[in-house]
């Protein structure tokens, strides 16, 4: 186990690091920038438990008072999602919020970051972030993808929103040389929707397949001589079909909330929290209720990628 002297692991994280139980990495910029409290802090327990009921122990990462905690108490998480002292914070803010004692929401790069330090190979979100729209102006890509090129873990997100361009995303994704798997379907998602317009580039049939792709790509990155070239994988799982709105009726609404922020002039690290939050104004909740059962969906499926990895691992 890490003895990294910034990392803080809950009882139940350091007893399954110690005895080589699975865990998976949970974000918290979600929680504290892309959903409404209370509803946040509620969804974030149930994605915990739907982690616990597996047998799996649930790491939610955040930085609380420069402290990186992996894994946290009730009272932190509701602090997180109700506590606006809480910054969004990706993988070049860490230094920064650890050395000034300040509190901090890791997005899917950073949490990465924490998660490859502690050892945590498998880490479930919503979506992740990626090219924006009009990057070819703005040069808006997130550090969600030179992440996935650096940290040794497997990310299940439901692809990418159409609030950034998933063309862009995917070709980006293949220049850093990051396998992008679809679980059960040839197409890559689209977040709120079961298929985009893009075929995924390699796809598995199962957490089993995706656990035996996880351990094959890092004992091709491992000379053994202690050189090793991480990397991480993509896994997309799309949101359960019961939940899914259709690409058609909510890309008008996408489309509402992208110019409602040209309006505003809003650019930057805020782009991806204003656009999470006027798609739930628009569509009237829903938006909220799709994305609360495509994280648990993810939570589910990383609990048994993890397992199944584990039991790879010991062999
Ligand atoms: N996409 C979503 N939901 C989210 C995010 C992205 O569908 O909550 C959050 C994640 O924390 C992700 C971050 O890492 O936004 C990306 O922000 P940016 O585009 O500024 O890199
Ligand atoms: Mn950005």
């Amino acid at each position: 186990m890490n003895v990294n002297p910034n990392l803080d692991y809950t009882p139940e994280v350091r007893e399954a690091l110690e005895t080589g139980r699975p865990v998976v990495a949970l974000e918290s910029t979600i929680v504290s920038h892309g959903m409404p409290y209370p509803q946040n802090v509620q969804t974030a327990r149930e994605v915990e438990e739907t982690v616990r009921q597996r047998g799996v122990a649930p790491a939610t990462i955040a930085v609380v008072g420069g402290r990186i905690k992996v894994g946290l108490s009730e009272d932190e998480l509701e602090q997180l999602g109700s506590d606006p002292s809480f910054a969004k914070i990706s993988t070049r803010d860490l230094p920064h919020t650890v050395a000034l004692g300040r509190n901090g929401a890791t997005t899917v790069a950073s949490t990465m970051r924490v998660a490859h330090l502690a050892g945590v190979r498998v880490f479930a979100t919503g979506g992740t972030g990626g090219v924006h729209r009009g990057a070819q102006q703005s040069m808006d890509v997130s550090a969600d993808l030179t992440e996935l090129a650096r940290s040794q873990v497997c990310v299940v997100s439901a692809g990418v929103k159409s609030i950034l361009d998933i063309g862009l995303t995917l070709e980006y994704l293949e220049t850093l040389g990051v396998p992008v798997m679809t679980l059960g379907s040839a197409t890559f998602p689209a977040f709120y929707s079961r298929l985009s317009d893009f075929a995924s580039p390699l796809s598995v049939d199962s957490p089993e397949q995706a656990a035996a792709v996880l351990r094959a790509k890092w004992e091709l990155c491992d000379r053994g001589v202690g050189d090793v070239l991480p990397g991480g994988v993509l896994l997309a799982n799309p949101i359960p079909a019961e939940a899914e709105i259709a690409a058609d009726e909510i890309g008008p609404h996408i489309d509402s909330a992208l110019r409602d922020m040209q309006a505003l002039g809003i650019s930057g690290k805020d782009t991806t929290p204003y656009l999470l939050g006027r798609i739930v104004e628009i569509t009237g909740g829903r938006s909220l209720i799709a994305n609360i059962a495509l994280v648990r969906n993810n939570a589910a499926v990383a609990a048994q990628v993890a397992a199944a990895y584990s039991g790879l691992e010991m062999n």
